[in-house]
């Protein structure tokens, strides 16, 4: 390696540069590629430098991402028993979204790491590496390891590529930077295989996931100025996992016209779980906060009390107000 990709604070290298120790690497609920692929390859290269580690969170790892190397080692956690060297959080930006689970980390750990990418992250660690410019929290993980001297083997890379592929909607969004590009090269040179990656991510649909696409497109709707559209789904229409293994909210968002593409998702008896996504100037993470939600300026999310049909009324409402301004 030539130069390093990003400065990683010294404070953080830091926190791992200490006789090999016990590491708990903890996800938040529902991880995604981000938090997976970068708690997997942290840990991966922490193994090699001699850590003992665990890994888990309060959910499991969708079937979508069971490709990643080294998921199977991912636990659901009840409660974290043991003593801990350091508990590492990755693209978490609330330390409530463990489901309590930072409680026991607190108690069990020396130490909390946290590493992250979101703007609004609570710095709830011990040591804090926030960092709003990379496109995924995969960009740290990637600079991190390198700067503390480890190898970048194959499975991390490909853990480390998927986190940045799925976080950027494969180099698409407007947080692909130089940088994120320079790093997913540097990942594809150290094995991480982008036809595999992509192939995991869209070509593994079963058949009647197309037929179910389809009910679901059938629903999109667009305000009459063209720069909303959204989709409201209701509870039970089409089972959870379709959910989980289809990016909804990105189809609403390809109408050429749509500046605040809106996912409203009904669960029975739960709140409606939205997510916003922004093209180009509007910045959805206040939205989102404005409903105690969280993301980034172009990505964010919340959950709305109420019925799909007031939640979609009180989500459009706060969208057009922003839009409108
Ligand atoms: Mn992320």
């Amino acid at each position: 390696m030539t130069d390093p990709v990003m400065p990683v604070p010294d404070e953080i290298r830091a926190a791992f540069r200490r006789p090999p120790g016990r590491a708990l690497m903890l996800g938040h609920v529902h991880p995604d590629a981000d938090v997976l692929g970068t708690l997997l390859a942290l840990g991966a290269a922490l193994e090699d430098a001699g850590w003992l580690v665990d890994y888990g969170g309060p959910h499991p790892v969708p079937a979508s991402l069971g490709f990643l190397p080294g998921s199977d080692r991912y636990r659901v956690l009840p409660r974290i028993d043991g003593r801990y060297d350091l508990a590492v959080l990755t693209d978490c930006p609330d330390p409530d979204r463990t489901e309590g689970l930072i409680d026991g980390a607190r108690r069990s750990a020396a130490a909390i790491v946290n590493i992250d990418h979101h703007p609004d992250n609570r710095r709830y660690g011990t040591v804090n590496w926030i960092d709003p410019s990379a496109a995924a929290t995969g960009e740290l993980v990637y600079a991190l390891i390198v700067a503390l001297g480890l190898p970048v083997k194959p499975g991390m890379a490909t853990n480390l590529f998927t986190a940045i592929h799925m976080d950027t909607g494969s180099f698409r969004y407007s947080n692909v930077t130089p940088q994120t590009f320079r790093i997913a090269a540097e990942l594809v040179a150290a094995g991480a295989p982008p036809a595999f990656v992509s192939n995991q991510v869209y070509e593994r649909r079963p058949p009647e996931a197309l037929r179910q696409l389809g009910e679901v497109l059938s629903r999109i709707q667009v305000s009459e100025d063209g720069r909303i559209a959204w989709l409201a789904l209701p509870a039970g229409l089409v089972p959870d996992t379709f959910i989980e293994a289809e990016d909804l909210v990105n189809y609403p968002r390809s109408i050429g016209t749509t500046k605040v593409a809106v996912l409203l998702r009904e669960r029975p008896g739960g709140p409606v779980k939205v997510s916003l996504r922004a093209k180009g100037e509007v910045n959805v993470n206040r939205i989102a906060a404005g409903f105690g939600g969280g993301g980034h300026a172009n990505a964010a999310g919340c959950v709305v009390q109420g019925t799909l049909e007031e939640a979609t009324r009180r989500i459009l409402a706060a969208v057009r107000d922003t839009i409108g301004r």
